[in-house]
This record gives structure tokens, sequence and C-alpha cells, in this order.
């Protein structure tokens, strides 16, 4: 009965919400997970919907900061990621995919976006100076995709 109540009481409260799933690390609030293929963006989007996610849509200096730290601290080989961001129905007008909110805070690289012979595509990626910026890149190249889903509720049993 406790159990019970437990849930209920949980049910509504997002504090309650913690656990990430299985092989899903928990960063800033949410639950990421890197896919182990380089495949092209939508593609990984495919693949991130798939596992239950979506591409990653990264929304404040800490989850930015933190997503740079799982990378290097469990990924080192990993330099180059996709996000969910696009502006593939405007260019210079970018949201993310899954939310479909514009873009606010960003964290582009100096220089970019650039729009390069037509770049519509985010991916965070890791420059020779060992700083991480974010860059609109071929939504065509083959990269990690970095998936993104919520954090779910305690199991109860
Ligand atoms: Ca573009
Ligand atoms: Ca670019």
């Amino acid at each position: 009965m406790r159990i019970l109540a437990l849930f209920l009481f949980c049910f509504q409260q997002a504090w309650c919400l913690n656990n990430c799933p299985q092989f899903w690390v928990p960063i800033s609030g949410s639950c990421f997970a890197l896919l182990h293929d380089k495949v092209a963006w939508a593609s990984a989007d495919e693949f991130c919907k798939d596992l239950g996610g979506y591409l990653a849509e990264i929304t404040s200096v800490d989850e930015n900061k933190g997503i740079i730290n799982y990378l290097e601290a469990k990924n080192p080989t990993v330099k180059s990621v996709w996000l969910g961001g696009t502006d593939i129905l405007h260019d210079g007008t970018w949201f993310w995919m899954h939310s479909k909110d514009p873009i606010t805070f960003s964290a582009w690289v100096s220089g970019q976006p650039d729009n390069f012979h037509g770049e519509n595509c985010i991916h965070l990626n890791r420059y020779g100076s060992g700083t991480w910026g974010w860059n609109d890149y071929d939504c065509k190249t083959k990269l990690y995709g970095l998936c993104e889903t919520d954090l779910q509720g305690p199991e109860f049993g």
C-alpha cells in the first residue's frame, strides 16, 4: 500500500523522475546515449526514435558542458556527434527537430554557422585545440548520433 501511495504521489512530481533506461546516462536532468555507428543525420534521428528517444537537444550551458565532459571521460575517441538541430526549413532559422523549439541557447564555434555549400544539420565537434563547439555540417556526413530521452520514474516491482 505504501508503495502504491508513493507511486501515485510520484506520478505527477518532476523530482521523482530520476532514472535513466539501461545504457543511458543522466546528464543535466535528462538521459543520453551515444550510437556506436556513424550514420547520416536523418538515420541517427531514426535510430534515436527507435530507441525511445530523439537526437540530443542542448538547451543550457550546463547541459552542453555535461555532454562534453561525458564524451571526454567515457568516449575519448569520439570527436564529433550529431545533435537534433537543423535549419532544413529555412536557411539560418535553427530549431530542434523533436521539440520544434527555436534554438535560443547555442554554443556555435567562432565563425559558425556558415552554411558552407548548404549545411543544415548541427554537430558538436572537438577542434584541434581541444575546444568543443557547434558547427553546421552536411547532413549526409556520417557521424555518431547522440540520443536523448527523458528521465523516468522509479520502477515498482
Ligand atoms: Ca543551412
Ligand atoms: Ca559550417
